[in-house]
């Protein structure tokens, strides 16, 4: 499918869940999958039908917007940074789940003490390589499970699944989590992402199925 018919469908699918009346839920499940989730074992590829190709020695970080201490990191850089592992389960708006991730790279706090963001920063704004982008609140991306990933289950987070970095929000739905990264900026008010602006959650708590706005 290309990429407009992509987005066009997926939009389509959300406008019909929020007739549907589907957005936000109540009803949370006690167990370890969120309600209207189904676990699988396989990993699917969800992207924009681009998956842009970053040879290591071109790729950038650039962390910025209301921080006092803006900074660009080069992979070397970026790798020398304390690294962390973290385990999490995944969970994706289009209703599968995956336990058991292993991810390892840097914690965003690491990031967030580095650039020192001033008191007015509230909200982050991820961009990404394939043009994609999503937004989340400052409060949110400061759990320690949040992470600028490199590695998956060991190995490099492959090209497919956002390598080479990719952010790991693991309480939030997996589009709040943006491949590809090459951009964190911190913002006083809040400014919608990719498919925030096309009626999806802005919250994204996959505990309420809160999956569109
Ligand atoms: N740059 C970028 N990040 C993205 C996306 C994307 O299309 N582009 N898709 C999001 C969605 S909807 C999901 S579910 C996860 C999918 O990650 P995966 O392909 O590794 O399963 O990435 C999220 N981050
Ligand atoms: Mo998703």
């Amino acid at each position: 499918m290309s990429k407009d018919r992509y987005i066009a469908a997926k939009q389509a699918w959300a406008e019909k869940q929020k007739a549907r009346g589907v957005t936000a839920r109540t009803s949370a499940s006690a167990d370890r999958l969120p309600p209207g989730q189904k676990l699988t074992t396989g990993f699917p590829v969800l992207d924009l039908g681009v998956q842009p190709e970053v040879p290591l020695p071109d790729w950038r970080l650039k962390v910025d917007g209301l921080v006092s201490q803006p900074t660009q990191l080069s992979w070397d850089q970026f790798s020398a940074l304390p690294q962390v592992t973290d385990v999490s389960d995944f969970h994706c708006v289009t209703t599968w789940s995956k336990y058991d991730c292993t991810w390892g790279g840097v914690a965003f706090t690491t990031l967030y003490d580095l650039v020192q963001p001033q008191p007015e920063a509230k909200f982050v704004y991820f961009s990404s390589y394939d043009g994609y982008s999503t937004n989340v609140s400052l409060e949110k991306c400061l759990d320690d499970d949040v992470l600028i990933a490199t590695s998956f289950d060991g190995a490099p987070v492959s090209r497919e699944h956002g390598g080479p970095a990719r952010v790991i929000i693991p309480k939030l739905y997996a589009w709040k989590g943006a491949k590809f990264v090459n951009a964190i900026t911190f913002l006083a008010e809040d400014k919608l992402g990719f498919w925030e602006v096309r009626g999806y959650s802005n919250t994204a708590d996959p505990w309420t199925e809160d999956r569109y706005a």
